[in-house]
């Protein structure tokens, strides 16, 4: 930190979860310095656990970014996907379907700490447990941000900052609101995550539909599972022991997957709610939004994560292509290329929410479409194209 409490950079990073951290790596291979400041600590952040399925081009994000060694080693490779309804397990055939393309599991906890790993090897700077972040001159040439850490004040001036700190972030909140366009649909349930340390129920990911709610069979190594349930919103976490969990999550199961469960502790358990939003700018003079600072989607479909790796691949090469070449061209197109693929993969991902879960105050009516929802997809070779497309990710 050069100066008391004062740094120049090229770009100021706020938010060091993926999208963060992949964008400072990228910059750092491309002779092109940043810093990120995240406002939990470290330990903080390694310990969240969330997304689990990567699109090939995530995968390709982390090669790209040097970071691709153990997720070779430890990824595991996924060819297909379960769809499970009235007691009965389909199977959609998505290498068969997509000439090739498979998606792999690997944890983003993994992820996060590959790349810090990365940043530290690199001699990144990342500035944890960074307070009080406010951005200034975002519209001027001459952009800053302030923070606090231990009672003293910072300044970094840069050319850019990239809002990379999700959805409650204070980025995309230091847009003036009359200068936001923002879309929000917010689901009438959440999700009750569990992961235990017991082998996973089935080879491949699992989603269920069932008239007592969704559940969804995932998982992240060998020896642990990743495991969701569609729950109230009224629903606290503490309401469910594992044993209530285990019923609920059994009942909703095809008894050829159920009979297969393998039950045990929890090591973690957490309700999330789901929503979708996308805010309909990823550009304000010198600020850029990336990742869920930009855009939430249900998880159903997994695309949180790689929604955030397509963002960071626009717009890392966005700023590269500025400072190798002077043009502007690709930041003055990184919203609306990014927010291409953003509205195509909400739409993939509000599609399947609507056709695996169970919408309280739903007709028996809307309750049967679904079901010819489902029925159709797993009779039509054309539908499971579709499906399968968007499930290995849309083109970036
Ligand atoms: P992140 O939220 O990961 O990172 C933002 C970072 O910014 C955080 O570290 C935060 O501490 C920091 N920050 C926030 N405000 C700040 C401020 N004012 N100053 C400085 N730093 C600040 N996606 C899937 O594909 N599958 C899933 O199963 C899935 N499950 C999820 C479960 C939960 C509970 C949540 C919240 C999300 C889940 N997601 C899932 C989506 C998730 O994986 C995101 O898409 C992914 O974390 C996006 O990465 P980032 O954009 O980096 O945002
Ligand atoms: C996960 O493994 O956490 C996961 C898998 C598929 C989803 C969401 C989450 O749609």
């Amino acid at each position: 930190m050069s100066g008391a409490g004062s740094k120049k950079t090229k770009v100021a990073i706020i938010g060091g979860g993926p999208a963060g951290l992949f964008l400072s790596q990228l910059l750092h291979l491309n002779d092109i310095d940043s810093v990120i400041l995240e406002r939990r600590s470290r330990e903080y952040v390694l310990g969240r656990i969330r997304a689990g399925v990567l699109e090939q081009g995530t995968v390709d994000l982390m090669h790209r970014a040097g970071i691709g060694a153990r997720i070779d080693q430890e990824g595991m490779i996924h060819e297909g996907i379960g769809i499970a309804f009235d007691n009965t397990l389909h199977n959609i055939d998505v290498v068969g379907l997509t000439n090739g393309s498979v998606v792999t599991v690997y944890g983003q906890t993994e992820i996060t700490h590959d790349l810090y790993d990365a940043r530290d090897a690199m001699g990144g700077i990342v500035i944890d447990e960074a307070k009080d972040v406010a951005l200034h001159g975002v519209n001027s040439d001459s952009p800053y941000v302030t923070y606090c850490k231990d009672g003293e004040s910072y300044r970094i001036d840069c050319d850019f900052i990239a809002g990379c700190d999700g959805f409650h972030g204070v980025s995309r909140k230091s847009i003036p609101e009359h200068q936001r366009s923002e879309y929000h649909l917010s689901y009438p349930f959440g999700w009750l995550g569990v992961l235990s340390e017991t082998p996973p129920v089935s080879e491949e990911v699992v989603y269920a539909s069932h008239d007592r709610g969704f559940a969804l069979c995932s998982m992240r190594d060998p020896m642990l599972s990743r495991y969701y349930i569609q729950v109230s919103l009224e629903d606290q976490v503490e309401e469910w022991s594992d044993e209530k969990f285990w019923d609920e999550f059994k009942r909703r199961l095809p008894d050829e997957v159920s009979e297969h469960l393998v039950t045990g502790p929890s090591v973690e358990k957490s309700i999330a709610p789901l929503r979708a939003f996308v805010a309909d700018n990823l550009n304000h003079g010198r600020l850029f939004l990336a990742g869920d600072a930009g855009h939430i989607v249900p998880p159903t479909g997994a695309k949180g994560l790689n929604l955030a790796a397509s963002d960071v691949h626009y717009l890392s090469n966005a700023i590269i292509e500025y400072y190798s070449t002077g043009s502007e061209l690709g930041l003055n197109r990184y919203s609306e290329q990014a927010l291409g693929r953003i509205w195509k993969t909400v739409r993939f991902s509000m599609w399947c929410t609507m056709m695996l879960h169970t919408y309280p105050g739903y007709t028996a009516f809307e309750r049967r479409i679904q079901k010819a929802d489902l029925q159709y997809l797993i009779e039509s070779p054309t539908a499971q194209m579709m499906f399968a497309e968007n499930y290995i990710g849309l083109p970036y």
